[in-house]
């Protein structure tokens, strides 16, 4: 614990300034004008970088991409008018399991209900994004309330925090009282405590994986968070046990390695759906056995054999009944699993491993040909193919949602566990300004960017935040001109095939983001042919700029469903 400052009077804004400081924090991100005052200290006490952006939900994204990348809870800030336009940005935070602390400006007591411009009641609207959702009325009250707030956004299952300060821009941040900024170190990242498991709840599991003969591994965020990616990877090596993982912990073991079967759910792989539908159990490690994992509890059934590890209590045979369940940190659990293991045990699944490398080539062999297509326009699996080959070893991967989601989720692999991903857990237009966010706070590994065009049109204003910033991340957007993952439910929508005037439902016009992003002081390179992707790549990892890369793609290209 360290104190900044003694119990004399101090302003919340002094007070403020110097804990974000104690617990790290390089960035905030934010629209103004709230905490004014605090800003005002952060320039003269420290050196947080006051991230001004173009929206408050761009800036929650941003928060968000700082947070996944850097494990350090990650600070977005509103007055009152833009407070709701934040919460909308904590939505994926939330379900991500990503620690952001939201700070906005909110009512004073002495005025609230008298029709105040700008303001109505948001604390309820935090509610439902949120694992703690309060108001700092007093200044005395700052102290106490930002180390909860990192305290819960990073424990447990890590998530946001709303803190509400009293004054439509946080004024009261300008009060005084006898405060000290203590700052609790433990809680400047991800993850705060590693919880002992119980040793016989251990035993139990390992006997049921090592007894097995088609056990498989689901790894999900919660490894990602644990940090646990080595210990999992050296336990599945040892068992010869194969690993999929959810799109949230798709980075917690590479695609190259011979254990290694997919994404598995419903932007997945289809190999590993079929692996898990063959495993006589399944073993889940901090996954919240959710319906995008599970392609809606069809991979696996429910029923077949099932064992989890979780750091909640509550998840532990929310979704499957369990034949086993430990209750601690994925990384600890796995340690003391490995400790205890019988490599021996590993013969009996010699014939699995060898399904697995089948189900492996066979899936290689069917998307050869898209993944080596050289068609114009560009076929999005053959995108991915080059950054799989191109993303460098420390790169961060940021992935939105939609189709974005399913073609790198299913098609593109991770070459070592240095290199990170990161995806939007079902929100459009995330991935670009949390790429961004990851940039600050990574800034000395690339964060490469991938995104639909019309997931890059929410939020394209904010390239003019990355360069005045110079938060140099770089934008790959597969440009087809339309939001071509909503064809397949038009189609179904219009019986069939859809009127010519059904497009207008899901096309855009035609738009060169290259022009738009170099108007905005970014690089932008423009690419047509898929032979030019590795050369545009190069040029991008080796400017001083932001870059966006736009890749023009095939609108009839449609990304394989999940199979079950
Ligand atoms: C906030 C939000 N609104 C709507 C959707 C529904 N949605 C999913 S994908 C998609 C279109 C994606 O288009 P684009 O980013 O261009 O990718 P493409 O499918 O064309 O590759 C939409 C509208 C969503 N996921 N999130
Ligand atoms: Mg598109």
């Amino acid at each position: 614990m360290t104190s900044i400052g003694h119990n004399t009077k101090r302003t919340g804004a002094e007070v403020l300034a110097d804990m974000l400081a104690g617990y790290g924090v390089t960035h905030v991100f934010m629209v103004p004008a709230v905490l004014r005052r605090t800003f005002a200290e952060m320039e003269r006490r420290t050196k947080i970088a006051r991230v001004h952006c173009h929206g408050e939900k761009s800036a929650a994204y941003m928060a968000d991409g700082y947070a996944r990348a850097s494990g350090k809870p990650g600070i977005c800030m509103a007055q009152v008018i833009g407070a709701l336009n934040i919460a909308a940005g904590l939505r994926d935070a939330y379900l991500a399991h990503a620690p952001v602390i939201a700070m906005t400006g909110g009512r004073d007591p002495k005025t609230k209900f008298r029709g105040v411009y700008q303001e109505v009641d948001d604390v309820p609207a935090f509610e439902p994004v949120t694992k703690f959702n309060a108001t700092i009325d007093d200044v005395a009250r700052f102290p106490d309330m930002v180390r909860q707030a990192f305290r819960v956004a990073t424990s447990g299952a890590p998530g946001p925090v709303h803190l509400q300060f009293r004054g439509n821009e946080g004024q009261v941040d300008v009060e005084e009282a006898e405060m000290e900024a203590l700052v609790e170190a433990q809680f400047a990242q991800v993850p705060p405590f590693r919880p002992m498991p119980d040793a016989a709840k251990v035993t139990a599991a390992l006997d049921l994986l090592q007894k097995s003969e088609r056990p498989i591994f689901v790894a999900g965020g919660g490894v990602r968070v644990s940090g646990a990616a080595r210990e999992l990877v050296a336990l599945a090596e040892t068992l010869q046990i194969p690993v999929a993982t959810s799109l949230n912990g798709k980075d917690c073991i590479s695609g190259t390695h011979p254990l290694s079967i997919g994404v598995v759910g419903t932007y997945s792989r289809e190999s590993a759906n079929r692996a898990v539908n063959l495993a006589d159990l399944v073993c889940f490690i901090g996954s919240s056995t959710g319906g995008m994992t599970t392609h809606f509890w069809a991979v696996p059934k429910i029923g077949t054999p099932a064992i989890q590890i979780d750091i909640e209590p509550e998840a532990l045979g929310r979704n499957y009944p369990l034949q086993a369940s430990v209750l601690g940190d994925a990384k600890t659990v796995l340690a003391a699993m490995l400790e205890q293991s019988d490599k021996a045990t590993a013969k009996k699944r010699g014939p699995w491993v060898k399904d697995i490398a089948a189900i492996r080539s066979e899936w290689y062999a069917k998307y050869k040909p898209l993944l080596e297509s050289d068609g114009v326009p560009i076929h999005p699996a053959r995108l991915c193919a080059e950054l799989t080959k191109h993303v460098p070893d420390d790169g961060i991967v940021v992935v939105d949602t939609g189709h974005a989601g399913m073609w790198m989720g299913g098609m593109y692999d991770l070459r070592s566990t240095k290199q990170s991903y990161m995806r939007s857990a079902g929100h459009l237009g995330w991935a670009f300004p949390a790429g961004i966010g990851a940039k600050a706070g990574c800034p000395d590994r690339p964060v490469i960017c991938f995104t639909g065009d019309a997931g890059f049109w929410y939020h394209i204003a904010e390239v003019e935040t990355a360069v005045r910033w110079k938060l140099n991340s770089i934008t790959v957007v597969n440009n087809n001109g339309g939001g071509n993952q909503s064809k397949r439910g038009f189609d179904r929508a219009y019986g069939g095939t859809q009127t010519e005037q059904a497009r207008e439902l899901w096309t855009y016009r035609p738009m060169n983001f290259a022009r738009l992003a170099e108007d905005m002081g970014a690089l932008g390179i423009r690419v047509e042919r898929a032979d030019d992707i590795a050369p545009a790549l190069a040029r991008a990892l080796a400017a001083d700029r932001p870059v966006v890369i736009d890749v023009v793609s095939d609108i009839e290209a449609l990304a394989p469903l999940a199979v079950s």
